[in-house]
């Protein structure tokens, strides 16, 4: 792939950079099987310390860190309670339901958020005839919503319901970073809220693999003997650990940046005939805007984007992602911006 694509389609496209590399080449490993790697146990002491929990653990992917959350706090026919678009129910290749053996119960929510009433009208009572609900799983920030931020009172909210019913809370905290950072509310503070949190850090923070779950020591023990069974015990890890430790300390901070950048695209966008888009709810680093309007299919968009050298993600027939990141600079949202306005204009 040419090097000048401005690409748009995840934060998950980004590269490391030269001082990352570096830090990698230079980390000190052991055999994490055997708990032996010195840059491992840091970052997950560091996780663990910046989430408020026990203890955190290292694993290759977001999908592997949910799914092992999922596992490790349910039994096979349990329904966990999710929002209709999260992460775990649609991208994850329908995992829940092969390694955990789960229902999902999906909720509809306002651009991924649910409230606690409605989760509360959806635990199951005690009835034979009911699955068990025995999770809820929320997502911050929400992908699919747009990038939307939980409010900390909903997350509350929700947590307190779920210790008067008996239930577990997982956050699939893929990007808690930038919610942490748009609201400025410390990780901490969202993860109070739930008994397991998973993290990663190779979306906006732009290391290149790597995810974390956090929680109690039980749990996270739980989680190592699922980890092992899924095949995500690694060896001289350190060098990947080391790009999370480098990321953790050099790129949350920045976030704001692509949070900038994002709002200029919706408001560019929403100057562009054809395009619904609601500025206002760009919160983070993504955007989602409706072409319909334009008399263009998402795909049609996309197409002739890429023409013009930016790489958009179609999500459906009528809508488009796109999501900035470290690789994105302020010029390359005017390029892109100018690239949008050749091909709506032709429309
Ligand atoms: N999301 C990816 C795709 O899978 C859709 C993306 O480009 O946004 N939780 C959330 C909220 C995510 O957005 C993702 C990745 C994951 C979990 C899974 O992470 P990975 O890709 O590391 O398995």
């Amino acid at each position: 792939m040419s090097p000048h694509w401005i690409d748009l389609r995840s934060d998950t496209v980004t590269k490391p950079t030269p001082a990352m590399r570096k830090t990698m080449a230079e980390a000190e490993v052991g055999d994490d099987v055997f708990g032996e790697d010195p840059t491992v146990n840091a970052l997950q002491e560091k996780v663990a310390q910046i989430l408020g929990k026990e203890n955190a653990i290292f694993v290759p992917s977001g999908t592997m860190a949910n799914q092992l959350a999922i596992k490790s706090h349910t039994q096979p026919g349990d329904e966990v309670i999710v929002e209709a678009t999260s992460h775990p129910y649609n991208f994850e290749g329908g995992a829940a339901a092969v390694l955990s053996g789960i229902q999902f119960n999906c909720l509809k929510g306002v651009r991924g958020i649910l409230d606690a009433s409605q989760i509360e009208e959806a635990v199951r009572p005690e009835d034979h005839h009911f699955p068990v609900t025995r999770l809820i799983c929320l997502e911050n920030t929400h992908n699919r919503g747009g990038g939307s931020v939980y409010p900390l009172e909903t997350m509350a909210a929700v947590y307190r319901l779920a210790q008067s019913r008996g239930l577990r809370v997982h956050l699939d905290g893929a990007r808690l970073w930038n919610a942490s950072v748009a609201k400025g509310t410390d990780p901490k503070e969202y993860a109070q809220w739930a008994d397991s949190v998973s993290v990663c850090l190779s979306k906006g923070l732009g290391a290149p693999i790597g995810s974390l779950v956090a929680g109690s020591q039980t749990f996270i023990d739980r989680v190592h003997r699922f980890r092992k069974m899924f095949g995500g015990g690694m060896r001289q890890v350190g060098i990947l650990a080391a790009a999370g430790i480098y990321a953790l300390d050099h790129h949350i901070d920045r976030l704001k940046e692509d949070h900038q950048n994002a709002k200029r695209l919706a408001l560019g966008l929403k100057g562009l005939k054809g395009i619904s888009i609601e500025p206002a709810h760009v919160e983070t680093n993504i955007v989602i805007f409706d072409v319909t309007a334009t008399g263009m299919a998402a795909s049609a968009v996309t197409e002739a984007m890429k023409r013009g050298g930016v790489l958009v993600h179609p999500i459906n027939k009528a809508q488009i992602r796109l999501v900035t990141h470290l690789d994105i600079s302020h010029e390359d949202v005017n390029s892109v911006l100018a690239a949008f306005e050749i091909v709506f204009a032709k429309s």
